[in-house]
């Protein structure tokens, strides 16, 4: 029998609790629903790892090559002396492609919600960048956050927003985002986002249902993250990945399907599942270099470049905020 952890308020830590409340509130919606940015624990972190190297996930490997054709171009839109602000940064492995590209640049701003990973990646550039300024920001991307001082006072900033992160936000997140980013880099500001494009159904659909069925375990990996944090009873073998690109909406999305009629325990909640019912766990949002374009302007980016791939798979796009 497996042991289910009883649910202990007191000592839950802010960020439980949060998790609690926000899978108790998805999992009573219709449709059931839970937010993509739970995948990302520990193992979940590892499995988009693996993702990001399988055949037929395209994104990453097309942006770090158009990263590498395109550094030049690119490093022509960071004036000397500017500070460079990673949204989201991880592991500022692109980063560090428009960071030797680049050399005038002044400091670098490593910004993401795991104070571990940045501080441990700012040593490690530190480093390899020895007359770079390494000023890692814990913080959340969507929500102000204040700069170091030194950023403040370089003469521009220029924000980098890649791996079409901006796609798992839906479109009025994305423009909040864009709103938020403008707010923190400041008037004469550049920012360079790295976006998937829209592109035939077969391609998307192989991408997010790959052979080897790691995407399928990054997806049902939240229901063991649930069941580890939160006591939920969640049992892995009921439920299955689904993930089809949405033309109308330009999305794909990734669901788990209860594979039977069942009950499900999580933090004291039971929820009742019928046959065949899913759970929508993400959108990842495909857009046109214009249609981010619009989106970009109805909050005051100005189209400044674009770079596309042969196949125009991906895209990555800059735009200036005049303020
Ligand atoms: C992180 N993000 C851009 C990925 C995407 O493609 O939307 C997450 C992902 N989900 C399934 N595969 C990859």
């Amino acid at each position: 029998m497996v042991a289910v952890a009883r649910k202990r308020i007191p000592q839950q830590s802010p960020e439980t609790s949060t998790f609690e409340s926000d899978v108790i509130e998805g999992l009573r919606s219709t449709p059931k629903s839970l937010p993509a940015k739970y995948f990302y624990d520990a193992a979940g972190s590892q499995l988009f790892e693996r993702i990001t190297e399988l055949p037929e996930y395209y994104p990453t490997r097309c942006e770090i090559s158009m990263l590498r054709d395109y550094a030049a171009d690119i490093a022509k839109l960071i004036p000397q002396g500017a500070a460079l602000v990673e949204f989201g940064s991880g592991s500022s492995r692109k980063a560090r492609i428009l960071l030797s590209a680049a050399p005038k640049l002044a400091a670098y701003v490593p910004v993401d919600i795991c104070r571990e990973m940045i501080e441990q990646e700012a040593a490690e550039l530190r480093r390899d960048f020895p007359q770079l300024k390494v000023l890692p920001v814990t913080a959340d991307i969507c929500k102000p956050f204040d700069l170091p001082d030194e950023a403040k006072g370089a003469p521009v900033r220029v924000g980098f927003f890649p791996g079409s992160t901006i796609g798992n936000f839906e479109p009025h997140e994305a423009s909040a985002f864009l709103r938020n980013a403008a707010n923190i880099l400041g008037a004469g500001a550049t920012l360079i986002v790295g976006v998937d494009l829209i592109k035939p159904a077969e391609v998307l659909n192989a991408a997010y249902n790959d052979k080897a069925g790691v995407t399928a375990k990054f997806n049902l990996n939240l229901l063991t993250r649930i069941n580890r944090e939160l006591g939920g009873t969640f049992r892995l073998n009921t439920f299955e990945h689904h993930a089809f690109y949405n033309r109308e909406r330009h999305r794909v999305e990734m669901h788990l399907a209860s594979l039977k009629r069942q009950k499900v325990k999580v933090g004291g909640e039971t929820i009742d599942f019928r046959a065949g019912e899913t759970i929508h766990t993400e959108n990842s949002y495909k857009y046109s270099v214009e249609s981010l374009a619009a989106l970009a302007r109805g909050v005051g980016w100005l189209p400044t470049g674009a770079w596309t791939d042969a196949h125009r798979y991906f895209s990555i796009q800059a735009f200036r905020f005049a303020g």
